[in-house]
C-alpha cells in the first residue's frame, strides 16, 4: 500500500473548506487508490469550528482518509505538506483600502511561505485560492526561496470552468466537447476568458459563436462577474464551485491533463505572451510529469492582446504595491 500523502488545508472551518475537505478524503483530489492524511490549519478561533468537521469526517469512513491533524499555527500545519491549498485569507471589509488588504493578507501568506520552506516535503505543490489569490501567491512564493517559484500557483479554474459552463448554454454543446478555453491574467473583474483558440465540438469556438458583441458585452463580463451573482443570488459566496475547482487544479496538475485539451492556472510567467516575468498570471497550461507547461505559439489578436495587457498591468500593480510594502 502506498504511503499517504499529506494534504494541508488552511481555512478548513470556512465555507470553502466544508465542501473540499470531503471529496479530498474520498480521493478526488489525487485519485482513488491514493490515502490521504489532512492537516487543517485555522486560525485559533476557529479551531473548534474544525474539529467538528474532522468528526464528520471521521463519520464518513472514508477508506482512504489515514489521519486528521487539526493546528493553529503554520509551521505544524505545513510540516511534512506534500499539497497545500491555501484557502484561508483576510477578506476586504468596508473601508479597507487596497493598500490595506494587500498588507493582511502578507501577515498570513508570508509566514504561511516561510512555514512550507522550512518544512514542507520536498515535492510540495501549492495553491493559493484565497483572494487576492495571484498575489497572495507571490508573496507566499518570495517568503519560500528555497522551493521552487513552479510550485506556487493561484487559481483560476473557478473561472475556466465557469467560462465553459457559459460557452456550452451558447452554443448548446455539452461541457465535454469544449476544449482549449484560456483565462488569461488575474482572479479578478480583470480577468479574460479567451475564446479565439477554444473548440466547440471541433470547430472554433469564436467562428461558431461569431459574435464579437457578444464576447464583450455578455461573455466577458458574465464570467467575471459571475462571483458576485452567486453572492446576490445565494446570499454567500462560491463555495462547492471554488471546492470543485481546487480539486480539478490539484488533480490535473499531480495527474496530468488529457491529450488534446489544455486547462487555464495561474503560474509563474516566464516571459511568454509578453507577460511580465516573475508574475503570477493565468494562462493556458499543460500538465505532464507533475510540471505545468504554458502553451506556446498561440496567435493573439487585437481584441485579446488589450484585455490580456490590462489584467496583467493589474498584477503588476498589486506585485508593485506588495513590494513597497517589503513584502516581496
Ligand atoms: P470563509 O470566510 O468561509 O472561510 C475562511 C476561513 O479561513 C475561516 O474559517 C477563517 O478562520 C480562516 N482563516 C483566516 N485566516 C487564516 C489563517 N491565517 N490561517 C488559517 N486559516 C485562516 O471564506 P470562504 O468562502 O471559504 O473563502 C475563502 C477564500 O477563497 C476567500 O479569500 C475568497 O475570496 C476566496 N475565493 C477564491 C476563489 C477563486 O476562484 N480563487 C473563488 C471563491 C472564493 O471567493
Amino acid at each position: 500500500t502506498r504511503t499517504p500523502v499529506n494534504v494541508t488545508v488552511t481555512g478548513a472551518a470556512g465555507q470553502i473548506g466544508y465542501a473540499l475537505l470531503f471529496r479530498i478524503a474520498s480521493g478526488q483530489l489525487l485519485g482513488a487508490d491514493v490515502p490521504v492524511k489532512l492537516r487543517l490549519l485555522e486560525i485559533p478561533q476557529a479551531v473548534k469550528a474544525a474539529e467538528g468537521t474532522a468528526m464528520e469526517l471521521d463519520d464518513c469512513a472514508f477508506p482512504l482518509l489515514a489521519g486528521i491533524d487539526i493546528f493553529d499555527n503554520p509551521t505544524d500545519g505545513f510540516a511534512g505538506a506534500n499539497v497545500a491549498l491555501l484557502v484561508g485569507a483576510r477578506p476586504r471589509t468596508k473601508g479597507m483600502e487596497r493598500g490595506d488588504l494587500l498588507a493582511a493578507n502578507g501577515g498570513i501568506f508570508g509566514p504561511q511561505g516561510k512555514a512550507i520552506n522550512d518544512g514542507a516535503a520536498d515535492d510540495i505543490r501549492v495553491l493559493v485560492v484565497g483572494n487576492p489569490a495571484n498575489t497572495n501567491a507571490l508573496i507566499a512564493s518570495a517568503a519560500a526561496p528555497d522551493v521552487p517559484a513552479s510550485r506556487f500557483t493561484a487559481m483560476t479554474r473557478l473561472d475556466h470552468n465557469r467560462a465553459i459552463s457559459q460557452l456550452s448554454a451558447k452554443t448548446g454543446v455539452s461541457v465535454s466537447d469544449i476544449k482549449k478555453l484560456t483565462i488569461w491574467g488575474n482572479h479578478s473583474a480583470t480577468q479574460y476568458p479567451d475564446i479565439f483558440h477554444a473548440e466547440v465540438a471541433g470547430k472554433n469556438a469564436a467562428e461558431v459563436v461569431g459574435d464579437e458583441k457578444w464576447l464583450a458585452d455578455d461573455f466577458i463580463p458574465t464570467v467575471a462577474k459571475r462571483g458576485a451573482a452567486i453572492i446576490e443570488a445565494r446570499g454567500a459566496s462560491s463555495a462547492a464551485s471554488a471546492a470543485n475547482a481546487a480539486i480539478d487544479h490539484v488533480f490535473d496538475w499531480v495527474n496530468g491533463t488529457p491529450e488534446g485539451d489544455w486547462t487555464s492556472a495561474a503560474i509563474p510567467s516566464d516571459g511568454s505572451y509578453g507577460v511580465a516575468e516573475g508574475i503570477i498570471s493565468s494562462f493556458p497550461v499543460t500538465s505532464e510529469n507533475g510540471e505545468w507547461k504554458i502553451v506556446q505559439g498561440l496567435e493573439i489578436n487585437d481584441f485579446s492582446r488589450s484585455r490580456i495587457d490590462a489584467s496583467v498591468a493589474e498584477l503588476v500593480e498589486e506585485r508593485d504595491a506588495v513590494k513597497e510594502l517589503g513584502l516581496l
